[in-house]
């Protein structure tokens, strides 16, 4: 039976991650850091039914030690480094945790690996974020990198150092570097959840408006229960390589919204940088979504497309689920949480503000 160690298992890629080797008779342990809200952590594990299947071992990425001991005691055939802090607004507001986390973090793994499991696979949650300001319309494994916030800057430290680990050590350690993915149990400040939870609460009356901030800003977006395939098909190949996993067509913000509030069939009244005028909506029940200058970033990446060739040729990986059917299942799977939580599911602005 094969073990596999997962960074990152409370989060969305984890938990689709870990049902996936489940499934596949892998033993799957996950690298858990301490938290106060321990009833809370593996909320997602818990969504898809599999949290008592995951073993935790307590570690944070930011202590080389926990990541060494948890090597020696799970002894891994896998790892999957998708531990990060992976917000990027919140990159600009935590520049240096960001770094320490997502960049140097990456580094302690590989260093553990190296000291005490060198025969292990490695697998690094590499980002599109990396092309930031575009330099070639499609972006593939070749596509040179311009990061546009301090998270970027910090994945692309992450992806170089798993290239030189592989190139210095001949360690099994490979980057897929991923554009967006998208689910119902996403983190509920990108934008995707935070439409699709807006629509659930709109339609029971619990808000009744939507603060967004750049609707143009166009993204190459996928199921993460697809992707989370290509990463485990990245550590089945013979030798390590980097693979681009996109779906190899983008939308903007402002279509992703559109198609969210036609599954509730409530049209929409949009609304510039301030200005006014609300009453019109409550009176013909259209939906008022509005631009709020602080969701805006310092440094924005207005367009991200990918060109997954390589990980269709190599790997036989492609995406299954269609942006419509994406949009569809988020949308109803918050619709029957806002249901069955009513309004204490809804949407908190103090809480997410500027997010
Ligand atoms: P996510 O939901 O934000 O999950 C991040 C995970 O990292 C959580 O389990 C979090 O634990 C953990 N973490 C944060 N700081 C840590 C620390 N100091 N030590 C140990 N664990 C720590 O992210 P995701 O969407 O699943 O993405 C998975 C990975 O892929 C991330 O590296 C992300 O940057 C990358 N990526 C994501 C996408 C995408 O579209 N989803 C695209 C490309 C790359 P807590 O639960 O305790 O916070
Ligand atoms: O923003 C725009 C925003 O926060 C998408 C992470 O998983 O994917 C993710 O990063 C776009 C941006 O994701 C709001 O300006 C408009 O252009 O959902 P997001 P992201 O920044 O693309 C990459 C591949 C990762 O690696 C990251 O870890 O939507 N946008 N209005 C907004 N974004 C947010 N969050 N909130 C808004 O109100």
């Amino acid at each position: 039976m094969k073990r596999a160690l997962i960074t990152g298992v409370t989060g969305q890629d984890g938990a689709y991650l870990s049902h996936l080797l489940l499934d596949q008779g892998y033993e799957v342990y996950g690298l858990l850091r301490r938290s106060a809200s321990a009833e809370v952590v593996d909320g997602r594990l818990r969504w898809l039914g599999i949290a008592r299947q995951v073993r935790m071992i307590d570690g944070d990425l930011l202590d080389l030690s926990s990541a060494l001991r948890a090597l020696r005691e799970v002894k891994p055939d896998e790892i999957y480094n998708l531990g990060a802090q992976s917000f990027v607004k919140t990159s600009w507001t935590q520049p240096l945790l960001t770094g320490q986390v997502t960049a140097l973090g990456t580094g302690v793994m590989l260093e553990a690996v190296r000291i005490e499991s060198p025969e292990a696979r490695f697998y690094q949650a590499s980002s599109s974020e990396m092309y930031g300001l575009i330099q070639e319309p499609v972006q593939s494994e070749t596509t040179p990198f311009y990061p546009r916030s301090p998270y970027a800057v910090a994945k692309l430290y992450a992806y170089w150092i798993t290239v030189n680990y592989r190139e210095a050590y001949g360690m099994h350690a490979s980057n897929g570097i991923l554009f967006n993915h998208e689910s119902p149990i996403r983190g509920e400040t990108f934008v995707t959840r935070k439409i699709t939870r807006a629509v659930a609460a709109i339609e029971r009356g619990y808000q009744d408006k939507l603060y967004l901030g750049n609707l143009d800003a166009q993204r190459d977006w996928g199921h993460a229960r697809d992707y989370v395939e290509g990463m485990w098909c990245i550590l089945q190949q013979e030798s390590a390589d980097d693979y681009v996993l996109a779906t190899g067509e983008t939308h903007t913000v402002r279509e992703f919204v559109e198609l969210a509030f036609h599954q509730i069939d409530r049209p929409i009244v949009w609304r510039g940088d301030g200005d006014g005028e609300e009453g019109c909506c409550r009176r013909t029940g259209r939906v008022l979504v509005a631009i709020d200058g602080s969701y805006r970033r310092p440094t924005e990446v207005d367009l991200l497309l990918g060109d997954p060739a390589k990980a269709l040729a190599k790997l036989g990986w492609r995406h299954r689920t269609s942006f419509p059917d994406l949009v569809a299942e988020m949308v109803e799977a918050d619709r029957l949480v806002m249901k069955r939580m009513g309004a204490s599911h809804a949407y908190e602005p103090k809480l997410y503000a500027a997010q």
